[in-house]
């Protein structure tokens, strides 16, 4: 069965454009710097986020986790949100690996750490404390609903970080849904981050990868960190040839997977049995709990839709997540919006 997979734009098969990029790419070894693809896609990267340099690496979790450990080093303090993804899924990469010390601070609905939490959570030079280094936010949020950070919020987070002498990391992942939510170029979103961390590998459809961007100096303390997290690859250009169409190819048409993901709530917002945030979606993700009427839980719940053909996350014993994405057409939605209907009747 051929399934309406709707759990992540993780799940996003490369295009044939990207299978056809992989098969020509020029490759060569790139622990010595000398894939002439990787360095391309790393030029292209650095461009689009207006920052001097980028560097490849395997996942956006490596990505997060060499980028924090560059700015932070042991007993140092990262301030980021309980809900991010650094804190809940990047399996304690930063403590376990770096030392690195978190103050976890309560995720606004919308993705935000209130101004004054952040300016109240950072230490005093006092021998009792840890350092605090870094802020790290997250763009679109993930966990808040694909939520994307308002601008000025963000150059006052950077004003603050700046007050402070504190470097500030993007958890990007979804940079470019967050660009086109807004109507601006992705280089604007990171203006005021020392770092960010971008994926290739999600809606962008891209195979593997994400790309670490930041000042030259930056970036070369990042690929050290990055060899000794073992992620120096060789003809990584073959993957690197995927995220140059993901890049050049893919970024305008995320708009329609916004416009797909508002269908979908709207049609679930009718569906009786489900209770959905009244706000719409920002981006491509869909959150939907399971009212008190419902006998079952969100996995059982799921266990059905896959047998009508439809695969939806399991973000809570009561809760899902849809995320719409380049696989996912107008008969997707329907489909999904039927398999709903028929569970719950
Ligand atoms: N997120 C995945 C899961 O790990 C939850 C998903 O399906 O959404 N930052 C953010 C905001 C992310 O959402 C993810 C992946 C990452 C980092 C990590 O990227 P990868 O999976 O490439 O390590």
């Amino acid at each position: 069965m051929e399934y309406v997979d709707l759990r992540s734009d993780t799940v996003t098969h490369p295009t044939q454009e990207m299978r056809e990029a992989m098969e020509a790419a020029p490759v060569g070894d790139d622990v010595y710097g000398e894939d002439p693809t990787v360095n391309r896609l790393q030029e292209i990267a650095a461009e689009m986020t207006g920052k001097q340099a980028g560097l490849f690496v395997p996942s956006g979790t490596m990505g997060n986790l060499a980028a924090i450990l560059a700015h932070c080093g042991r007993g140092d303090e990262v301030i980021l949100g309980n809900m991010s993804h650094t804190f809940l899924y990047e399996a304690g990469g930063i403590s376990a690996l770096g030392g690195i010390h978190s103050a976890q601070l309560s995720n606004q609905p919308d993705g935000s750490i209130a101004l004054d939490a952040i300016e109240a959570a950072i230490r005093p030079d006092d021998p009792h404390d840890p350092i605090t280094r870094l802020i790290c936010l997250e763009d679109t949020h993930n966990r808040c609903g694909g939520t994307v950070l308002p601008l000025d919020y963000l150059h006052k987070v950077g004003e603050l970080a700046r007050r402070y002498y504190l470097a500030t990391h993007l958890d990007g992942a979804r940079l470019f849904n967050a660009a086109i939510a807004l109507g601006i170029p992705a280089k604007q979103i990171v203006d005021p981050f020392d770092s960010v961390t971008f994926c290739l590998s999600k809606a962008l459809c891209a195979p593997v990868g994400s790309v670490i961007c930041g000042t030259e100096l930056f970036i070369k303390k990042v690929h050290r960190i990055r060899k000794q997290l073992g992620g120096g690859m060789r003809q990584v250009g073959i993957l690197a040839a995927a995220g140059i169409v993901a890049l050049c190819k893919m970024v305008d048409r995320l708009s329609e997977d916004h416009v797909r993901a508002r269908k979908l709530a709207n049609g679930l917002r009718q569906t009786s049995g489900l209770a959905i945030n009244p706000a719409i979606p920002e981006t491509n993700m869909v959150f939907v709990d399971l009212t008190e009427a419902v006998p079952y839980t969100a996995k059982q719940i799921a266990e059905k839709l896959k047998e009508h053909g439809v695969l939806v996350g399991v973000t809570g014993t009561r809760r899902f997540r849809l995320v719409t994405h380049y696989w996912i057409n107008d008969n997707g939605v329907e489909t999904a919006l039927s398999a709903f209907q028929n569970v719950l009747k």
